[in-house]
């Protein structure tokens, strides 16, 4: 298993915030659209409570255009998204079309 990272393991299924985590991590969506250029990436995500946001698609900056290297409009991705500024940002991607 490579995502979520210490996902797996005692520590951390004993962990207190065990639940938080895996909403931390638990994104999930679609690729729409790559713009490794500009670091952006479009996704057709579900909803993301802890966002408050429902099911949409919408543009998200990456934390490092390298994350999209591979990403094609219709992956599946799972991908983590934190709050930056204004907007959001998006710190790691996991495709999932496996
Ligand atoms: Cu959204």
């Amino acid at each position: 298993m490579t995502f979520p990272e210490g996902a797996s393991g005692p520590a951390f299924a004993a962990s207190p915030d065990y639940r938080f985590e895996v909403a931390q991590v638990a994104s999930a969506g679609r690729v729409v659209k790559v713009e490794a250029d500009a670091g952006k990436i479009t996704i057709e995500h579900k909803p993301i409570w802890r966002l408050y946001m429902e099911s949409m698609t919408m543009i998200f900056k990456v934390a490092d255009p390298a994350m999209l290297t591979g990403l094609t409009p219709g992956d599946r991705i799972r991908f983590k998204v934190d709050r930056a500024g204004d907007g959001f940002v998006v710190t790691r991607i996991e495709n999932t079309n496996w």
